[in-house]
């Protein structure tokens, strides 16, 4: 018997939306439910620079882990095509690469992808996918990542941020120039930017919206705070996710698991920042 019960945190929002934590969902069930429309993943993954060295791990997981059963194409963006490693895919699975342009900064590689996406999206991927997730690569899945994450816009909670912080105290942009500009005592959770999906035309909308804006941000010689997942915090913040996902759906392994945390389900590798980024 699978009890559908978790009495230490909040398993809804307060716009009434579910908030994902390992127990308030049967893994059988709703897996099941999903897979009768048999819908088509795509994951968008960026590994450009010396990122490439993380792709390994990061398919070879999430083949273990990531929507087993279900049809999902990897779309791997890369500046360097040859360092796809060669993964054994289950049946309904398989890569497919996007070549991009090298980055002089890393800052480029995160506002680039809202870029890459939204021009990807309209050129390809709206005729190949349903639900539609962006990953970051320097991760592993750890544990079950399955159709209980899907809706039409899912967004993960950042693991630094969602307790015992107050609103005032999010790292959302505070400089009124900027397009990605929250008020002080506005905001319902901060997001993390490493993971999130949804319906194509909900994460096409969102992915547009960030790049657009930043595009803007940058014409005023304005960089916002923590580029892209600060215009990612401005959109969720006006147009609510229709599901939460826990922290388990992005932990790090610089952190400690409490208490409130069963399961990780992908969890960000160590890195050395100097060494990895292009500066
Ligand atoms: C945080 C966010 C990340 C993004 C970034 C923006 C978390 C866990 N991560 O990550 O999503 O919002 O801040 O400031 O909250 N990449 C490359 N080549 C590069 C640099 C980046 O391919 O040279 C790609 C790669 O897929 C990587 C992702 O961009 O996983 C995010 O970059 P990061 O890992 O350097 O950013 P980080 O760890 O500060």
């Amino acid at each position: 018997m699978y009890f559908l019960r978790r009495t230490d945190v909040n398993c809804v929002t307060n716009w009434n939306v579910p908030l994902v934590w390992e127990g308030t969902f049967d893994p059988i069930v709703i897996d099941a439910i999903y897979k009768k429309t048999n819908p088509r993943v795509g994951v968008m993954i960026f590994a450009v620079g010396k990122y490439t060295r993380f792709l390994k791990g990061f398919l070879e997981t999430g083949e273990k882990h990531f929507l087993t059963d279900f049809r999902v194409t990897y779309y791997i963006f890369t500046d360097n095509e040859k360092e796809v490693p060669a993964i054994a895919l289950d049946e309904g699975r398989k890569i497919t690469v996007l070549p991009v342009p090298s980055a002089r900064r890393w800052q480029e590689v995160v506002f680039g992808r809202m870029k890459w996406a939204t021009i990807t999206i309209d050129k390809q991927i709206r005729n190949e996918t349903d639900y539609l997730f962006l990953m970051d690569v320097d991760s592993l899945f750890h544990h079950r990542f399955g159709a209980e994450s899907f809706s039409r816009l899912s967004a993960v909670l950042h693991r630094g941020y969602y307790k015992n912080t107050e609103r005032v105290h999010f790292p959302y942009e505070r400089n009124p120039e900027s397009r990605a500009y929250i008020p002080v005592g506005e905001g319902d959770y901060y997001y993390t930017a490493a993971v999130l999906g949804g319906y194509l035309e909900d994460i096409y909308n969102l992915v547009r919206y960030c790049y657009e804006h930043s595009e803007e941000d940058a014409r005023n010689n304005i960089e916002a705070v923590w580029q892209e997942e600060s215009h990612l915090n401005k959109y969720l913040l006006y147009n609510k996710p229709t599901k939460v996902l826990s922290p388990e759906y992005l932990w790090s392994d610089y952190t400690k698991i409490p208490a409130d945390i069963k399961v990780v389900r992908i969890s960000q590798l160590k890195k050395n920042y100097a060494e990895v980024r292009p500066n």
